[in-house]
């Protein structure tokens, strides 16, 4: 494939980097936070699905990759954008359907995505983002690009068909492809142990691709294990998953009551707040240096949004139908 020695994406000191990760799950989790908000303030259309307690899985993934590199994510997928790269202005002004959004407000929170950032967007349709990433691989792989491509799932996916012919067809074509599962146990609003009768160590067996589990609230384990697993993929070594175990702290969707769920699972989750492990290894003044500047960044952003210009009625239309030959 023409590949050179792995590309690094930012080589740094341990304390810089965990800095620069608590930063970006920070971001997302205040992010997340003033959207639910603006959704009371019905200045949201639609739902919106947070990733509170998932961050350190984008976070550490995102660490390891490049700009040339692309992503492709959920309905769960502000996390994602966020820390590929998107501009924070266009992520809110994108969510308050606002044109200057980075879909100009048409694609909103389950559609978000950034193509110069090479984040090819959140998807409504699950599983529906993973065939996406192997395309881009398969054009990363034909162009000889020295780029891999990233498909975040939850673990509801696995009960798709996409997900398996992906696995084929990433195995087959050797593609530079990482599938990142997002294992928060739960599927809308019941265990996907219920769900889904094998486990994805297996699936991945079945395929013969390698299968890395690991602590997906421990944003240093995540960044570590992705950082080895995507040189691998870089310098041609072919699809690997990347199993992520996480706890969804809030329901579904922003609103969902929850019921049905155990109290002690909710605390539990609370108690592997990826935030307070990370946050361990780093200096207070360092913690709250970084909350100053992300909570200036959201103010700034948010305030851009509320003042952006909604989509005109006559482009939107453009957008939609031919213009009228006759
Ligand atoms: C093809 C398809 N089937 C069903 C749905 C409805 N649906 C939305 S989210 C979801 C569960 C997703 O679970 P998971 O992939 O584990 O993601 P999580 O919500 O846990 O992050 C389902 C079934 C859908 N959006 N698309
Ligand atoms: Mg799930």
């Amino acid at each position: 494939m023409g590949k050179t020695a792995p590309t690094i994406a930012k080589p740094v000191s341990n304390d810089v980097r965990l800095r620069r990760l608590y930063r970006t799950m920070l971001t997302i989790r205040r992010t997340e936070e003033a959207l639910v908000g603006l959704l009371a303030e019905g200045l949201i259309p639609g739902f919106i699905h947070l990733s509170i307690g998932q961050e350190a899985i984008a976070a550490g993934v995102m660490d390891v990759l490049t700009p040339a590199d692309t992503i492709t994510s959920t309905h769960r997928g502000h996390g994602h954008a966020i820390a590929k790269g998107i501009r924070l202005d266009k992520f809110f002004a994108e969510l308050l359907a606002k044109d200057a959004g980075a879909c100009r407000g048409r694609g909103g929170s389950m559609h978000v995505a950034d193509i110069a950032q090479g984040m090819l967007g959140a998807n409504g349709i699950v599983a529906a983002g993973i065939p996406i990433a192997l395309g881009s691989a398969l054009a990363h792989q034909t162009l000889e690009r020295d780029a891999v491509a990233v498909a975040f799932f939850g673990d509801g996916a696995m009960a798709e068909g996409l997900l398996h012919e992906c696995l084929n067809l990433a195995k087959l074509w050797n593609l530079p492809v990482l599938f990142v599962c997002e294992d928060n146990g739960w599927g809308e609003f019941l265990p996907t142990a219920q769900q889904i009768v094998f486990t994805l160590d297996r699936l991945a067996a079945a395929h013969g691709i390698p299968h890395v589990p690991i602590d997906g609230n421990d944003v240093a384990s995540v960044a570590q294990a992705a950082g080895e697993i995507v040189a691998n993929i870089r310098s041609g070594g072919g699809p690997a998953i990347l199993d992520c175990h996480t706890m969804r702290v809030g329901g579904h969707y922003e609103g969902d009551p929850q019921r049905g769920r155990d109290p002690g699972d909710l605390a539990k989750a609370a108690a592997r707040d990826p935030l307070t492990i990370a946050a361990k290894d780093l200096s207070n003044a360092a913690v709250a240096k970084i909350e100053t500047e992300v909570t200036a960044d959201i103010a700034a952003a948010i305030a851009f949004a509320r003042l952006a210009g909604e989509p005109g009625w006559d482009d939107a239309v453009a957008s939609v139908y031919a213009a009228d030959a006759a």
